[in-house]
């Protein structure tokens, strides 16, 4: 490890006892950790600090970063951040050594006739990549190119910015194997992809297939600690008892795939008992008798068939729901259960919001919230001038209508570029080679392009397949534009470069995408550098670059959510679409009822689930040396398999174990606990790395990506990554 990062011992100090324990225990161990480290780096010379936002998760905390001598020394969670509230989870401090990393790329590659990447300038990158975009173009058609990135904050503004000046309208997010389902979903049923449920007041929070002990982001395990020191009724569905467990009241062992039929069941039960908001759904629903006649038949006893949850447990949550409401609702959720996991992922959503409608919890106290945000508004456009939107729709909108139009099917276009009618691709952040379906399939796909461009800090396996790889800086020897974030107090926040670049000849995301879009000769829509972008935004919202710098956060006090009002809906019918023409259209149901997982385990097959833990980020964190260490001094890349079922199989608690399927056959270790559904195998979601140039994560594990096949959801577009089943078998039995 470069003498530059943060220590080994202090960072242990704190981060194993994340592992060790739980997340929420972990925050004592944090403590320690910044004890250890105010230790550590008693100033030995100039220090300063800089308020800036981490990048190791979607979260993007704010803190300040130390640095003494010009090294970075310590970070601390900003306390006005709202999702830092003055902590960091474990991945946030350990993932600041990728600055340092040696790992880490340096210069602009390409890859030559052997297949090996050699070093170029940035004037050869650039002019070789604009002939082949231009060309393609030329002889295909601008939306012959797509662009995948995860969004970042300048990403989001530079890569689209990018591609529309370029006449493309295939911008895609991560989304397929993230959230695609349920934000879509949500969206047909009320208008919005997402909300908040009021842990500080609720009655009742019921969490399905999401735990924020496990998929940290530091708000939400801290209001859900409170929430449970308060006395709420916390409810937790999820095959495996994850870490969440020491918050809540009650675990449902819930067999994968089969929420719908649980959320459906639940409210047969709210209609037909006559236990929900009768006025608050006429006022606010189209549709309602339509839906209440199509779920007539699903019952508590034909769910807990279906389910594995028996139909006593059924009636009685459904009726505390309605005793708790209006301040309970069923969490929002993000990705394990219906994010993007199923055929029935986006139609979970939709019923999920169309119960919470029944207990009439939205923008109540204690219920479920649609907060705003602020927005920057149009800027000068002599000095910020738009490119024209581009009159092709994003590629995958005809075959599935219902992906947000803002995060489209990224795997769309890998189908289209394996067929060859995408013919360029670029990768922002992104590393889909790995992590968004059938790794087989996306090397192909990707392998079959003209032109694959990736912009990363480490070889990733989408790195490893492109035809030019852009070295980015890191997060923290970057400047980005601001971002804004809807909460209930709206905030906005920013990242600053806190270090020197490490490696002088790697460029930020802004320069990037500004000299090549230089080079492709639409550089018109690029005459202006970061910071005036940024302060020009924050110009419309009464701030400044100068003043945010100062303080990394600020919020919109004005601007603070009040309870009890109706929200506005954002649906076509500007109501609760307890039917949706635009599903019905799309082939699906008018209004949500149960619709049967793709693949169910038959024999002695299991279902192959996935499920964050607290120290690693997708696949990005496994090359960082010390959280990787706590994976092997916790033995965390094991499978999790079901005490009673192992005993079936003739299985022990760490045995070496094969998993496998049509897809892919691996061997990993076992744990054999009484804490998951007998129909699943938990496969965590960080490893199996397979870019040799990662040296520390090179080969360690098992990646779930390999054992599922590529598909999409119907009208929804997403992948679907637990439609897949394996076996398990002790090797040398
Ligand atoms: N540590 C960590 N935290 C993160 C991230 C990370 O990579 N690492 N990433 C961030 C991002 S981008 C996201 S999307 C979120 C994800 O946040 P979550 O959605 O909370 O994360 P997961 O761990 O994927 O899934 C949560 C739980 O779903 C369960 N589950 C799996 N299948 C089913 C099912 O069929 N039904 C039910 N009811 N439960 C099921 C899993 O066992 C797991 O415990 O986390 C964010 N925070
Ligand atoms: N195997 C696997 N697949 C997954 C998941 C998983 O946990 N495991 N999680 C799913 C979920 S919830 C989501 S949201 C998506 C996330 O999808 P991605 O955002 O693609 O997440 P990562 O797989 O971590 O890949 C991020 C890539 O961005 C690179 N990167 C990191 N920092 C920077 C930077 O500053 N600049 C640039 N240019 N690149 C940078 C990393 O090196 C890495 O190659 O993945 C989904 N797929
Ligand atoms: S939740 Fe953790 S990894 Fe994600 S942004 Fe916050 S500190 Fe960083
Ligand atoms: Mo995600």
């Amino acid at each position: 490890m470069s003498e530059n990062a943060i220590t080994r011992r202090s960072f242990l100090a704190g981060s194993a006892g994340v592992a060790a324990l739980t997340a929420a225990s972990g925050y004592v161990s944090f403590s320690a950790w910044e004890q250890a480290h105010a230790d550590d780096a008693a100033p030995v010379g100039e220090t300063k600090t800089v308020h800036t936002l981490c990048n190791a998760c979607s979260s993007k905390c704010g803190f300040t970063a130390y640095i003494v001598d010009g090294r970075l020394t310590k970070l601390i969670g900003d306390a006005d951040h709202p999702y830092a509230k003055n902590k960091l989870c474990a991945r946030g401090y350990g993932y600041s050594q990728i600055a340092y990393s040696k790992d880490r790329l340096t210069d602009p590659l390409k890859k030559n006739d052997q297949g090996k990447f050699e070093a170029i300038s940035w004037e050869q990158a650039y002019r070789e990549i604009a002939e082949k975009t231009k060309g393609i173009i030329g002889s295909d058609g601008a939306q012959a190119i797509a662009l995948v990135h995860d969004p970042r904050p300048s990403g989001k503004f530079y890569a689209s910015r990018f591609m529309n000046a370029l006449g493309s309208a295939n911008v895609y997010t991560h989304g397929a194997a993230c959230n695609l389902s349920k934000e879509s979903g949500m969206t047909q049923a009320i208008g919005a992809g997402n909300y908040a449920s009021d842990m500080a007041n609720s009655k009742m929070t019921m969490f399905i297939g999401r735990s924020y002990a496990d998929a940290i982001r530091p708000s939400s395990v801290m209001e859900l600690q409170k929430a449970h020191e308060r006395g709420a009724n916390i409810v937790l569905v999820d095959p495996r008892c994850n870490n969440s467990r020491v918050f809540a009241n009650e675990w449902v062992p819930i067999n994968p795939g089969t929420d719908l039929a649980l959320v459906l069941a639940m409210s047969n039960v709210l209609i037909t008992r006559g236990l929900y908001d009768k006025e608050y759904v006429t006022a606010n629903g189209v549709g309602f008798e339509e839906w209440a006649a199509a779920i007539a038949d699903h019952t508590p006893q034909w769910a807990e068939g279906v389910t594995g949850i028996s139909a006593t447990t059924i009636e009685r949550l459904a009726v505390q729901f309605a005793e708790a409401a209006p301040a309970a609702s069923i969490e929002s959720s993000w990705r394990g259960a219906f994010g993007c996991s199923y055929q029935n992922s986006g139609e979970t959503g939709r019923a999920i919001c169309l119960f919470n409608t029944l207990l009439g919890c939205w923008n109540q106290k204690g219920g479920a919230l649609l907060t705003g945000s602020v927005s920057p508004a149009a800027l000068d456009k002599e000095k910020f001038p738009s490119p024209p939107k581009p009159e092709a729709k994003i590629a995958g909108t005809a075959e599935y209508p219902l992906a947000l139009k803002g995060m489209g099917t990224n795997l769309f276009a890998a189908q289209q570029a394996k067929e060859g009618a995408i013919k360029a691709m670029f990768f922002y952040n992104s590393n889909m080679a790995a992590g968004y379906s059938n790794t087989a399939y996306l090397a192909e796909a990707l392998g079959n392009l003209d032109l694959n461009v990736v912009i990363d800090v480490q070889m990733s396996e989408t790195a490893m397949l492109a035809d030019y790889v852009l070295p980015d800086t890191s997060y923290l020897e970057r400047t980005e534009i601001p971002e804004f974030i809807g909460d209930v107090v709206p905030a906005v926040a920013l990242r600053s470069q806190a270090i020197e670049k490490v490696h002088p000849n790697t460029k930020p995301v802004d320069v990037i995408f500004s000299e090549l879009a230089e080079a492709c000769g639409v550089g018109e829509y690029f005459k202006f550098n970061v910071e005036e972008l940024a302060d020009a935004q924050l110009q419309t919202v009464g701030l400044s670059l100068d003043a945010l710098r100062q303080t990394g956060t600020a919020t919109f006090p004005e601007k603070t959510f009040k309870y009890g009002s109706t929200p506005k809906w954002k649906t076509p019918t500007e109501k609760v679409q307890f039917t949706s023409e635009a599903c019905e259209k799309a082939g699906l149901s008018a209004s949500p009822v149960w619709v049967e997982p793709l693949t169910m385990p038959m024999g002695n097959e299991l279902r192959l689930i996935g499920g964050k833990q607290a120290i690693h980020s997708h696949t990005q964190t496994t090359n960082i040396e010390d959280l990787m260490q706590i994976t092997k001094d916790y033995d965390l890349t094991r499978v999790w398999m079901n005490a009673e079922k192992a005993a079936q199989l003739g299985i022990a608690d760490g045995d070496e174990v094969e998993v496998s399927n049509t897809q892919h056959t691996g061997r990993c270790r076992v744990k054999v606990t009484e804490r998951i559904n007998p129909t699943a195998l938990y496969m965590p979601s960080h490893y199996g790395c397979s870019s040799p140039e990662q040296h520390t994560a090179y080969n360690v594990g098992l990646r779930q990506m390999d054992f599922v096949p590529f598909h999409m959801e119907p009208a929804y577009g997403a992948a679907m990554t637990q439609e897949t089943t394996v076996t398990v078998k002790k090797v040398g039995a």
